[in-house]
């Protein structure tokens, strides 16, 4: 008889067995994905708690169903840990913990803060910027961001591949933006939250920061913060902050400043925000992933987390230097934060042939755009983190070593761009089924697999 309580390897042998193959590639594998991480086993457990279970559309005291007082303490409890881990005033900042991601916590952001048709400006996608600051193409709106308002992308500067501030001003002098973003989805530099905001402050326009690639980098302390500047801040939680999927929308209350008159001028975003989040845009929240997230908050408030995120910087700095000294190019020769951009053209080599090659021999990385390239299919990059591995306690002579057995695959991967032909699905089929360059890479695999399974797992370890 049917009681719910049967475990998922007997209920469901499939997709237990599923689960099975994917914790044991997380494992053998070096995880270098710089939007990666690996929550923690407390994480996980309230991930896949009852919470799962509830109804609760609206916001604590003020629900739409019954039965939601421990959702609230739950809402509650999140709210004020995203505050302490930030450092924030009460007073002075509010968050809302009930976005389902980072692209939903952004949009909702916008749709509260603008008009339709309002103009906004972001770091354009090809430059290090995410879809959602905007990204649309010659061709084609490609974000919702860019189809209900009018973006316009900054770039790069081709040369030293750092943002451009100075085009960035011109400009914004020009297009006159409502809404700036300050965030990036692949930029191994730190942002001059200060230089964004006097832009902002130039042309009145509200300083959105998305920090979702460094928010555990910023609740360690261990690069500059965006809350001294922005109006409105918007985060992932799972990437350096290395929680659960979900997403957080900080924005700023109280008095912003005083009129003409003297008159003191209250900011007007905490109600915007919480209703374009619920009802406009979301309904019931999901208060198993806001609890995850509250758990993720409570771990990165901690010295330990602090030592992490410290790691996390030395291994990103090891690795670049490791690359360099391996010969290799880095857009902006090197990285400050938690990834870096690894750019293959002087190699005569591309980021798709890269990342596939890489992916049979399990490490596992994404293609990426560099400045100047147009494809984005095949571009001319690699985009490589270390948030994930250090949470497997990888430390920076362990990088060293990934870095030998990425330039491993890069020799394998022009062997064979030489002899195969001319397309990217021509050296896909090549590597999978050329018997001499198939053997060399079942041997890199071995190495790896073999080294990868001797660190700790968080997360899954005995599960
Ligand atoms: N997919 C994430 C990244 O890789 O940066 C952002 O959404």
């Amino acid at each position: 008889m049917w009681t719910g309580n049967e475990p998922l390897s007997s209920s469901d042998p499939e997709m237990w067995n599923l689960i099975r193959r994917e914790k044991d590639r997380q494992k053998r594998g070096l995880e270098l994905i710089a939007s990666e991480n690996f929550a923690s086993l407390a994480c996980l457990e309230a991930l896949g708690s009852c919470l799962n279970n509830k109804y609760s559309e609206g916001y604590p005291g003020k629900r739409y169903y019954g039965g939601t007082e421990i959702i609230d303490e739950i809402e509650l409890l999140c709210q004020k840990r995203a505050l302490e881990a930030f450092r924030l005033d009460p007073a002075k900042w509010g968050v809302n913990v009930q976005p389902l991601s980072g692209s939903p916590a952004n949009f909702a952001s916008y749709t509260a803060l603008l008009q339709p048709h309002d103009r906004i400006m972001g770091l354009d996608l090809p430059d290090g910027g995410h879809l959602t600051h905007g990204y649309m193409n010659d061709q084609k709106r490609i974000s919702a961001t860019s189809i209900y308002f009018e973006s316009m992308g900054y770039k790069l500067n081709p040369e030293t591949g750092l943002i451009d501030y100075d085009k960035l001003a011109e400009m914004a002098k020009l297009f006159r933006p409502k809404l700036i973003i300050a965030g990036t989805s692949a930029y191994p530099r730190l942002l001059d939250y200060k230089k964004f905001r006097e832009i902002c402050d130039e042309n009145k326009a509200i300083l959105l920061a998305d920090m979702a690639h460094i928010s555990g980098l910023v609740a360690a302390e261990v690069i500059p913060s965006p809350f001294e500047y922005a109006d409105v801040v918007t985060t992932t939680t799972h990437k350096t902050l290395r929680g659960v999927r979900s997403g957080l929308i900080f924005f700023r209350k109280g008095v912003s400043g005083t009129n003409k008159d003297g008159k003191e001028i209250m900011y007007d975003y905490e109600s915007k925000i919480n209703f374009s989040v619920f009802p406009a845009l979301q309904g019931g929240p999901h208060n198993h992933a806001i609890a995850g997230v509250a758990v993720a908050l409570k771990e990165a408030n901690s010295p330990m987390f602090r030592e992490y995120s410290e790691q996390v910087l030395k291994n990103a700095k090891a690795l670049a230097h490791a690359l360099l000294a391996h010969g290799y190019t880095l857009v902006s020769g090197g990285t400050d934060n938690h990834l870096l951009l690894l750019d293959l053209r002087p190699k005569g080599l591309d980021g798709a042939r890269l990342e596939s090659l890489l992916n049979e021999v399990d490490i596992i990385a994404n293609k990426n755009t560099c400045p100047g390239d147009k494809s984005a299919l095949v571009p001319g990059g690699i985009r490589l983190g270390t948030a994930a591995l250090t949470t497997r306690n990888f430390k920076a002579t362990d990088f060293g070593k990934v870095a030998v057995f990425i330039d491993e695959a890069v020799k394998l991967a022009l062997e064979a761009k030489q002899s195969c032909g001319k397309t990217v699905q021509d050296f896909k089929k090549y590597i999978k089924t050329n018997e001499e360059i198939k053997a060399k890479i079942s041997t890199l695999k071995s190495f790896v697999n073999e080294w990868a399974s001797t660190f700790p797992m968080p997360g899954f370890e005995d599960h």
